[in-house]
């Protein structure tokens, strides 16, 4: 039986700062959120980062999130939450690092209660930006990474991904080899989950696998930094890293700064921090269940879900992550995902309300005509020249057919790069700020031929944070849940109905000349893999004449 007990998961996302607290017995209690580019105009971000005349290069200013944070305790304690919570635990957009020098923990122990966080560790920096993300301008280190760990296979067996340009060490790589004096200045490089963390705790804090195994500098069977992978990187890595601990831990109490100045009870206890994606994979309450699946219509588009075991094989797509209870998660994740939709919205002048209705409205198939919206550079697949390609006629003026072109370039896009995780579940949970338009949920159940289910709380990432620090304290206290119990007292649906595939809608996409064979010809094509997409089109009009 749990008792009244309240917890506290922030989530720093691309966009904003999120506060979930939950009360293990009557679920969510509050709730609230501070986005960056209207509460700190002067940090000249958009979507959270500021604009760079290099779309490859994407960095933010550590100070705005530390900014951030100070205005959310604050906003807690006014509230008069603070003095409640038992435990906190940080989500974060994941891989993105923060570089700090040796000034670091004397600047935290030294932090006066009268002042805001930023007055003082405004000289903790060693590097004044981090990469965050949405950061693809490693591709020469992802190169030299690869070569010196003998190959894309030996990477992903060793490290859960082939190398990719977000990930820390490819980052931390091209610091070293650009800035050498500034990296040996640096003592600790933190994740962004790690980071906020520390300055909860008041000391360096640890990561999790969650995290840790976005790096490429972790050994996904061992659960600990790989040597060789950090020697692919640069040199005296080991002493740089936070600790990486396997699963949920504690860290210890929050620092005395954040009693005095915010209220929090001195027994509050920090709980390790993790990536955004593993957060949510405990808000949705998909821990030791690989039957389900998610996806988050987020800033980024990612599809996730939890695996009894850890796969092998040589992948080139996707990646493995550890998970809360010490086992392992897959992803993908594309970087033009809730950008790009609220691209193509404002082009035609459209609200949210119009992009759902133009999709309930608009015939599955969009008549064979596809966009590859690659407003941004690509994650998945990799495209590192941006630009939107439109094929079958699809004219740039055509409001209807470019909405339904990008939510169905985005769901297409999304089945075909999971085909490696294997077995497809027959129900998805869809999360974040997309998961509240219904046209979207349409055009996924439809092109999964699975079952759409919308959560209560569409922050899951902070929920699940707030559901990581109730079950290391309730196991630190001597009442350990199982987290089906936890998450069985919080997880909810959502109260809007499942949505189910239309098998008529479901046949134009999976049909063998279907609109997915068309999407995958376009892909193709655009990658310099394959032939002019025409004769596919052709077929699909064929196929289905009325489409
Ligand atoms: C996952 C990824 C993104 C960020 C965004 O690999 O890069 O989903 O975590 O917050």
């Amino acid at each position: 039986m749990l008792k009244d007990d309240w917890f506290l998961g922030l989530d720093l996302s691309t966009q904003s700062l999120t506060a979930v607290i939950i009360s293990t017995t009557a679920g969510l209690v509050r709730q609230f959120s501070i986005n960056f580019d209207n509460s700190y105009p002067g940090y000249g971000t958009h979507g959270g980062v500021p604009a760079s005349h290099d779309p490859l290069r994407v960095h933010v200013d550590p100070m705005m999130w530390v900014d951030a944070l100070d205005d959310m305790l604050r906003l807690l304690q006014k509230e008069a939450l603070t003095g409640r919570i038992a435990a906190v635990a940080v989500s974060a957009q994941q891989h993105g690092t923060v570089y700090l020098n040796n000034q670091t923990e004397t600047a935290l122990a030294g932090l006066d209660p009268a002042d805001g966080l930023s007055s003082g560790i405004g000289g903790i920096f060693s590097r004044r930006t981090c990469p965050i993300w949405m950061d693809s301008s490693t591709g020469r280190e992802c190169r030299e990474i690869t070569a010196a760990l003998g190959g894309d296979a030996a990477v992903a067996r060793l490290t859960g991904s082939v190398a990719t340009e977000r990930f820390a060490g490819p980052q931390i790589r091209k610091f070293w080899k650009e800035e050498p004096e500034a990296y040996a200045r640096t003592v600790h490089i933190a994740l962004i989950s790690s980071f906020v963390t520390t300055l909860l705790a008041g000391r360096i804090a640890p990561v999790d696998a969650g995290d840790g195994y976005g790096t490429h500098l972790a050994d996904i069977r061992s659960g600990t930094w790989s040597q060789a992978a950090m020697d692919a990187a640069a040199p005296g890595l080991q002493q740089r890293l936070p600790c990486l601990v396997a699963k949920d831990d504690r860290v210890g109490r929050v620092s005395a700064y954040m009693v005095k100045r915010f209220g929090f009870n001195p027994e509050t206890e920090v709980i390790v921090g993790s990536g955004d994606n593993p957060c949510s994979l405990v808000g949705l309450g998909l821990i030791g269940n690989p039957n389900l699946h998610a996806i988050s219509l987020g800033t980024s588009d990612t599809c996730f879900g939890y695996m009894a075991e850890m796969p092998d094989g040589a992948r080139t797509e996707g990646h493995i992550f550890g998970t809360a209870d010490g086992h392992a998660m897959f992803l993908v994740c594309f970087k033009n995902g809730s950008p790009a939709r609220a691209r193509v919205k404002d082009d035609y002048g459209l609200g949210w309300g119009d992009f759902s209705r133009i999709l309930m409205e608009t015939p599955p198939g969009n008549r064979g005509r596809v966009m590859l919206p690659y407003f941004m550079p690509e994650i998945t697949p990799l495209v590192l020249n941006p630009g939107v390609r439109r094929f079958g006629g699809l004219a740039a003026a055509d409001a209807a057919g470019n909405i339904r072109a990008v939510a169905e370039a985005q769901a297409m896009a999304m089945y075909l790069h999971s085909a490696w995780v294997g077995k497809r579940p027959d129900r998805i949970l869809v999360t974040a700020g997309g998961s509240g338009n219904h046209g979207l949920l349409t055009v996924m159940a439809d092109v999964f031929r699975a079952e759409v289910q919308t959560m209560e709380v569409k922050e899951s990432a902070a929920l699940g944070a707030a559901l990581r620090a109730a079950h290391a304290w309730l196991k630190g206290h001597g009442s350990a849940a199982g987290w089906n119990e936890l998450c069985n007292a919080v997880v909810k649906p959502g109260a809007d109905r499942v949505v189910k595939p239309s098998a008529d809608a479901s046949r134009r996409y999976h049909a063998p000349n279907g609109l997915l064979a068309v999407y995958e010809a376009c892909e193709r094509f655009a990658l310099g893999a394959g032939p002019d997409p025409e004769e596919k089109i052709r077929a699909f009009r064929g196929a289905f004449p009325a489409a």
